[in-house]
């Protein structure tokens, strides 16, 4: 039964999906004998919390003191933008408490059980984590890695060619698949490309084809070599623009310097911005970095029926495959035209 409820707190934890970033989707279901008597999630960011709203959501206070809630993340133990949500299920009395994920983040981290507990709650964790994991897999690893959650994703022909010979661009997606990865540019926070890709392409990176937010643009451009005519500069959402000679600001691009020219020095300046999923979208060689560096969550590929015979190769991945489970799940997403 505890999974059973725990399956519908995460259901509704979805339905924060896109309105509560940077916070984590939160679903609570509060039973008492097996009954539903309060259900809630966390709807906008900035406002309450899952386990308030399902505890508002409870006619039949009286039955509170035998209730169990099952929530999908450790209740907080923080005043934040609201107050702890551990002190309210104790004050409301509650006897026992489900959880499917620990909350990481170093404001809560373990004291939010601790708290329960020692009010004399029971306290159980780990009911279906591995689905409440996949739902905050962005959230989750920015505070337990202290990094953005990594995705590669890249398009390829049938017999795994990026491009042609000489790098020129294939047209590889089509309107589903374009319309997908528009759909992607408004779940993660950013998109990263590297300078020769904004130069062969002149990609806008934005969501003009899916309603939404624009992520945050990033592109390496270590000497400065994009003309500013280019979509990348036009200042029309926010980006950041990495090189080596200097710092700068318009209204909303900026031109950063780190101190050396390394993925791991990238990624902690994204992580230092808050910045919780990043999308790096090519070229060839800078996936490939990643992929050696092991700096990478989740690989998306778009695959085309057309065999192009010769070309740019696409990234070699079969040697972490087999070290990485992940991979192996419905997150490779590939995608055939029709
Ligand atoms: C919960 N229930 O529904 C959520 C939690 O700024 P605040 O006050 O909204 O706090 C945000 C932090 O609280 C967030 O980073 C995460 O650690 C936790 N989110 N906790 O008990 C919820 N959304
Ligand atoms: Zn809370």
């Amino acid at each position: 039964m505890d999974e059973l409820f725990m399956q519908r707190a995460l259901e509704l934890a979805q339905l924060g999906q896109g309105t509560v970033a940077p916070n984590p989707m939160v679903g609570c279901v509060i039973v008492h004998e097996n009954r539903i008597i309060g259900e809630g999630w966390h709807r906008q960011y900035g406002q309450a919390h899952a386990e308030v709203n399902a505890l508002n959501d409870v006619t039949e206070r009286d039955l509170l003191p035998q209730a169990t809630v099952y929530v999908t993340l450790e209740p907080c133990s923080h005043y934040g933008k609201t107050p702890p949500c551990a002190d309210r299920l104790v004050s409301e009395g509650v006897r026992r408490v489900v959880i499917c994920n620990d909350d990481p983040n170093p404001l809560v981290a373990g004291r939010g059980i601790r708290k329960l507990r020692e009010a004399g709650i029971e306290v159980e964790t780990g009911v279906l984590a591995a689905e409440g994991r996949r739902i905050n897999r962005r959230f989750l690893t920015y505070f337990e890695e202290n990094r953005p959650f990594l995705i590669l994703k890249w398009a390829e022909t049938a017999d795994g060619y990026l491009a042609g010979r000489e790098g020129q661009p294939l047209q590889i997606s089509n309107a589903v698949s374009r319309r997908l990865l528009h759909k992607w540019r408004t779940e993660e926070d950013a998109f990263l490309v590297g300078t020769r890709t904004l130069q062969a392409d002149n990609p806008q990176l934005n969501a003009r084809l899916w309603p939404g937010r624009n992520p945050v643009r990033i592109g390496l451009d270590r000497a400065l070599n994009l003309p500013d005519t280019f979509h990348f500069l036009d200042d029309s959402q926010v980006t950041l623009v990495y090189n080596q000679s200097e710092t700068r600001q318009t209204e909303r691009t900026q031109w950063v310097v780190t101190d050396s020219w390394d993925l791991p020095t990238l990624i902690q300046d994204l992580r230092q911005r808050s910045i919780q999923s990043v999308v790096i979208e090519g070229g060839p060689t800078l996936l490939q970095s990643f992929i050696e560096q092991n700096l990478w969550d989740e690989i998306r590929i778009f695959r085309s029926s057309v065999r192009l015979g010769s070309g740019l190769a696409a990234p070699d991945f079969c040697g972490t495959l087999l070290q990485k489970d992940r991979l192996l799940t419905d997150e490779l997403s590939i995608w055939a035209p029709l």
